[in-house]
């Protein structure tokens, strides 16, 4: 026998006599009421109808505001895993400044709810959410504020002010028409923000299982890979989980970093990627919580990459063994990718900015110092390889914004964005750039015209776009918002679309790592897939822009286009005993052929990113205070020298 349950009870019936006895008198009161307004004059309805109308406008404000607040409140208490509570950063740390105490206290969001229902991967562009309404008063605000207006050859850029007139996420958030639907877009963003979180638990889990303090998990043998050996998916999550608010990881990684973590190692390490990761990784950590261990710990790893400086052009080597002090080239060159020596500026700038020790910024900035000066640009267009002996850039004919230059033309608007938007080099580098892809990779597809960023091989062009051009929309994004151009933010969108576009138009919804795009009349789609180019690294660039986008614009179909690419990894990437998995075929549902990888940036960034896309605090790592370096570590923003 099993004990009465609660159906048992409620199944006794209380209708009857009683039940129509009060909707009886529930008609007979409304009759009443009927007729005693029929019997006044017309003036006496309409001043009633005024002062009621009146009643209803002042108190829809209080009555809202009470409603969020209750659903701020209330917890479920099966549902409720962890804290979706972002910590409340500190202010950037200033150097000389004693870093603040670890910030505890949190903000509740929402308890949860069932996952936002978007449209289907094939549902198309303008079929959007309830939020539209907020998205069309966004759009319609006017461009290019004339306050401190500079001219840069024929550019007008405005240093002091958005282009779109505002600072990040503010007046949007507090305009009348975006707080139309605040209440259920917000209930949307907690359900969002929860998916994420469970993805980052779900990764963490399955490193702590079978990879814990090495480079990275290798979710189907349950075992792990080594890069470097420093613990580079530890490393790189840490300033995500505190983001994410995740205390109990974030203090169990901490441990590790305090007792495990030495960079007193007989290990080669790539310069650029020990870089981004761990020594950004380590300062943003910093500057998020201001416990000296990161700082000391970057300062370490900082100090011993800079052997690599040692070239006789003072162009850096790709590699350095951290243990012994020795940079070499790799076996086979000694070129180093233009990429890679123009994108550890952010970090070392950083660096030489919190130790008051001037070698760090003065060795990155005489690469940069050399890159602008260097003949073999197209227009500002950089090739892929530099020599470290000459100094001169070689297998010269090559100009793309993906793999091998990408990040250069990242670091040269985000460098200007963390000095303080002072250093007009890098600007004038980054905007003659912008122009050169415009004026020779740009090109649309056939038969929908899709704008995208093809290549130069040898004078031809070539319609190959890599994932990782991707980064573009967001960098664009934020140029436009620092006061570059406004078609720079036009630009931003076409390519954002044409990202999104290379996810939806595959099988599982997930980008392959290289497109080709169509551009002949006639053609039956807009792009194809080599065989050789269909894995999928859970890389981050396309989610990285729609948080960019989404934070300038506010317009709520790049949160919906990040849900659906997460919903696509849940669905063909994730290890059910713990991590998501790189795939091999992103054009095959029913075997997408998993890699046995779950790379470090997944967590460094995929998942950073879209927390961020699905947060509705502009102040969680405001872009007008931060600058997040190329592996999604935010930096701060120097304060502009008065
Ligand atoms: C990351 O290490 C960085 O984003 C880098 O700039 C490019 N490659 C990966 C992610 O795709």
């Amino acid at each position: 026998m099993h004990p009465p349950s609660r159906q048992d009870y409620i199944s006794i019936s209380v209708s009857g006599q009683g039940g129509g006895r009060y909707n009886n008198s529930k008609q007979w009161r409304r009759q009443s009421c009927w007729r005693k307004w029929k019997q006044l004059s017309r003036l006496q309805r309409s001043l009633i109808l005024v002062l009621l109308f009146i009643c209803g406008v002042v108190s829809y404000p209080l009555v809202t505001e009470h409603l969020r607040g209750l659903s701020d409140g209330v917890q479920d208490p099966n549902s409720v895993l962890r804290p979706v509570s972002p910590h409340v950063l500190p202010e950037p740390i200033q150097p000389g400044q004693p870093p603040l105490p670890e910030q505890t206290s949190q903000r509740k969001l929402s308890n949860k709810r069932g996952p936002p229902v978007f449209g289907n991967r094939h549902q198309k562009k303008g079929n959007t959410s309830d939020t539209v309404v907020e998205n069309k008063a966004v759009d319609s605000k006017k461009e290019g504020e004339e306050e401190g207006v500079i001219s840069w050859r024929g550019a007008v850029i405005d240093t002091g002010q958005a282009t779109d007139g505002t600072r990040d996420g503010e007046n949007k958030e507090n305009s009348p028409a975006t707080q139309k639907g605040t209440l259920s877009s917000s209930i949307k963003s907690a359900s969002m923000l929860e998916a994420v979180q469970e993805a980052f638990l779900h990764s963490w889990k399955g490193y702590k299982d079978f990879a814990w303090g090495h480079d990275e998990l290798r979710p189907l043998s349950k075992s792990y890979s080594e890069w470097f050996g420093l613990g580079l998916t530890l490393i790189d999550a840490l300033d995500t989980m505190w983001i994410m608010g995740l205390k109990t990881e974030f203090e169990e990684a901490k441990a590790w970093v305090a007792t495990e973590l030495t960079f007193n190692k007989n290990v080669d390490v790539n310069l650029f990627e020990s870089t981004i990761r761990i020594l950004g990784g380590l300062l943003s950590t910093y500057h998020l919580t201001g416990d000296t261990l990161f700082l000391d710990k970057a300062k370490d790893i900082g100090s011993r990459l800079m052997p690599a400086f040692n070239t006789p052009s003072k162009i850096p080597y790709s590699d350095v063994n951290i243990g012994k002090g020795i940079a070499h080239p790799p076996r086979w060159t000694s070129d180093s990718t233009v990429a890679e020596v123009t994108s550890i500026q952010l970090e070392f700038r950083e660096l030489s900015r919190l130790t008051q020790e001037p070698q760090y910024q003065a060795a990155v900035a005489e690469v940069m110092k050399q890159v602008h000066k260097l003949d073999g640009k197209l227009d500002g267009l950089v090739p892929m390889f530099i020599n470290t002996n000459s100094g001169q850039f070689t297998h010269q004919g090559i100009y793309t914004l993906g793999a091998r230059a990408d990040s250069y033309y990242e670091y040269l608007l985000k460098q200007w964005i963390q000095g303080g938007k002072t250093e007009d080099q890098l600007l004038e580098d980054y905007v003659q750039a912008i122009e050169g892809v415009k004026k020779n990779l740009l090109q649309k597809s056939s038969p929908n015209g899709l704008t995208f960023v093809g290549e130069i091989s040898h004078g031809q062009f070539s319609p190959k776009m890599d994932h990782l051009v991707c980064f573009l929309p967001g960098t664009l994004a934020l140029g436009a918002h620092n006061g570059l151009p406004a078609d720079h933010m036009d630009l931003a969108k076409e390519l954002m679309e044409t990202c999104y576009q290379m996810y939806i138009q595959m099988e599982t919804g997930l980008s392959p790592e290289i497109v080709h795009f169509n551009m002949h009349q006639g053609s039956i789609r807009d792009l194809d897939v080599k065989l050789a180019d269909r894995h999928n690294l859970l890389r981050p660039e396309t989610v990285e822009s729609l948080f960019y986008l989404f934070r300038f614009t506010r317009d709520h179909k790049y949160r919906e286009w990040g849900w659906e690419i997460l919903q696509n990894f849940n669905k063909y990437t994730k290890v059910s005993s713990g991590g998501y998995t790189s795939i091999n075929n992103v054009r095959d549902p029913d075997y997408p052929s998993p890699r046995d990888k779950m790379e470090s940036f997944f967590l460094g960034e995929t998942l950073k990113y879209l927390y961020l896309l699905f947060s509705d605090d502009p102040d969680l790592i405001s872009l007008d205070q931060y600058v997040f370096n190329t592996e999604a570590h935010p930096l701060p923003i120097w304060p502009s020298a008065a």
